[in-house]
């Protein structure tokens, strides 16, 4: 029998890999590969690559102990070439053999090079996620618009998650309504648990550092998980200590805790150390065990079987085009602050600051604060794509692209979000600590000091008038702009325009 290549990417790194499950120990061969093609694609945060890499070289530590062959190519190593397909070639002309097993990458970019390589490659679906393509696909077809919450509810029916029967537990889908509660600075919270490098990840902790060092963001201190044993401990951490507090407390920002009490568990979900079935099995579990609220539990539930699903589904059912679209024709230039360039806004200072430290920022930094800047200031969505596929660990296409083209951006025209994520400074002083550390005043809405928020969500709106003022959901918002007197809405705009120039000039903002 002819020997096969099995092609392990960096973000597979799992035992049940369906690739794996094909394949035979005795015959074929593991092709691992560290190559600039794929550190290089975007410029990624250091430790985004030190975490890929190391968690790379211990994963493949893993097969070899579980008696698999496995070809590893370092990034160094001489021979190398740059891409994944190059070292598939190299080691096919070494084996005699053109014939290839792999999992359907997570990016629309490798999938073509693997269809249009030089060899046999056999595709098998990525079954590590809950809902198959055919299901998406199914459910997605005839329906105007693609909601996340009517999806969700499939998928709890068909995990048996939080279920009571054919009912939900609790009675209801969805606890939102206990959630969004401010938090207060709590010394005593526990943090995201945090693992010392052993010598496998010094050694790329050294490489990272001598061949990425001018890309943005901060190396060390590391302390992510780097194999499934790690991650574990991390789940069972977050499990225990932070779970309690997640629903309630998941829109807050703290200018003194990063982490509030999210996860950080999609570096090592994305990665394929954990499996999302069994982190929120083990949410469940704490949930019947009587440690946590429903809201906690059903709203972390949610985020996995929910929204990371849905965007899975959605970037897959788009297709490839879907990362360049522009619906808004926003064109501005990603401002410098995006790379750590002086800003006066204390709440996106602290945002780009804390990526720059961890490489992480949780869902609402995200969305209501780099992704909501952008929006309201006109940003090119594609500038910004390429800016959140950089600069978090846990980014990925797949799930990064809908994110911010869809649910951040709108720039898919309404496919994933029913109205644009936009706010004034209003939102982001409910939610966070940010403003009374400000240069600007939250509640001052035009002249010295204006909130650049304030003036720039009725600059938003107005420049999108056409296409928004029919929104059931943002006619308020129209309703109030009208009533403003016209001298005031004249200072609005043009308080905008002028604070729009300066940005465009490269003057701090
Ligand atoms: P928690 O708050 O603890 O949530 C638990 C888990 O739910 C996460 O680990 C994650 O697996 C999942 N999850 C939560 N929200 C989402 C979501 N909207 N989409 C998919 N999964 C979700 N997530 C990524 O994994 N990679 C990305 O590249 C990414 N880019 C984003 C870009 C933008 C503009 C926005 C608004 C969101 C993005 N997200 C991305 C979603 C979300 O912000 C992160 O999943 C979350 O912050 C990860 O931190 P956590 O593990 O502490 O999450
Ligand atoms: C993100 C990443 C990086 C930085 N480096 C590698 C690498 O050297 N080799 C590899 O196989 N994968 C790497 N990855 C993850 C891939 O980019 C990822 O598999 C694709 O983006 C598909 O999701
Ligand atoms: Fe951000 Fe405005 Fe608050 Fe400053 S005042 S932190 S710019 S929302």
């Amino acid at each position: 029998m002819v020997k096969r290549l099995v092609l392990v990417l960096g973000d597979q790194l799992s035992q049940s890999l369906s690739a794996l499950r094909a394949a035979d120990k005795t015959r074929d061969l593991i092709v691992m590969a560290e190559v600039t093609d794929e550190t290089g694609y975007v410029k990624h945060h250091p430790k985004k690559i030190a975490l890929v890499l190391s968690a790379m070289r211990h994963f493949a530590e893993e097969l070899r102990q579980a008696g698999w062959q496995v070809a590893y190519t370092k990034l160094d190593d001489e021979d190398a070439s740059k891409s994944i397909v190059g070292e598939l070639m190299r080691h096919g002309q070494a084996h005699s053999t053109s014939d290839v097993i792999a999992t359907m990458p997570g990016e629309w970019r490798l999938v073509e090079a693997l269809q249009t390589a030089p060899m046999t490659v056999t595709l098998l679906p990525d079954d590590r996620f809950i809902a198959t393509q055919g299901e998406f696909k199914r459910w997605a077809e005839g329906r105007k618009q693609l909601r996340m919450e009517y999806f969700y509810r499939d998928m709890r029916r068909k995990t048996g998650l939080l279920m009571d029967g054919d009912d939900p537990e609790g009675g209801k889908w969805n606890y939102d309504h206990d959630n969004r509660k401010p938090a207060q600075t709590d010394m005593l919270r526990a943090k995201p648990m945090q693992f010392i490098p052993d010598q496998i990840t010094e050694e790329v902790l050294e490489l990272v550092e001598a061949r990425f060092g001018d890309h943005f963001g901060r190396l060390r201190p590391f302390w992510f998980a780097v194999t499934r044993a790690q991650a574990l401990r991390a789940l069972d951490h977050f499990a225990t200590h932070l779970l309690d507090g997640f629903g309630t407390y998941q829109d807050d920002m703290l200018a003194g805790d990063r982490f509030v009490h999210h996860s950080v568990l999609s570096p090592y979900i994305n990665l394929g150390l954990l499996d999302p079935m069994e982190v929120c099995q083990r949410v469940e579990q704490e949930y019947r065990g009587g440690t946590v609220a429903l809201n906690d539990a059903e709203g972390f539930i949610r985020q996995i079987i929910g929204w990371r699903e849905y965007v899975r589904g959605i970037y897959m059912l788009e297709g490839p085009e879907y990362v360049s679209r522009n619906a808004l024709s926003h064109t501005r230039d990603l401002p410098w602050m995006y790379w750590g360039g002086e800003t006066r806004m204390a709440c996106m200072s602290e945002a780009v600051a804390q990526t720059r430290d961890e490489a992480y920022a949780h869902h609402i930094q995200r969305l209501m604060v780099t992704g909501n800047f952008a929006l309201l200031a006109g940003i090119d969505p594609h500038q910004l794509h390429e800016w959140y596929l950089a600069v978090y660990a846990d980014a990925y296409e797949w799930v990064e692209a809908p994110n911010t083209v869809g649910m951040s951006q709108f720039a898919d025209d309404g496919v994933i979000a029913s109205k644009p994520y936009v706010s004034s400074g209003n939102y982001i002083h409910k939610m966070s600590d940010y403003c009374k550390g400000c240069h600007y005043s939250v509640t001052t809405k035009t002249g010295q000091g204006a909130c650049p928020f304030n003036l720039l969500y009725w600059h938003f709106l107005l420049r999108h008038r056409d296409r928004f003022a029919g929104n059931a959901r943002m006619g308020n918002m129209y309703r109030t702009w009208d009533r403003m007197d016209d001298a005031r809405r004249e200072t609005v705009l043009s308080e905008a325009d002028a604070f729009l120039a300066k940005l465009d000039a490269g003057e701090t903002v």
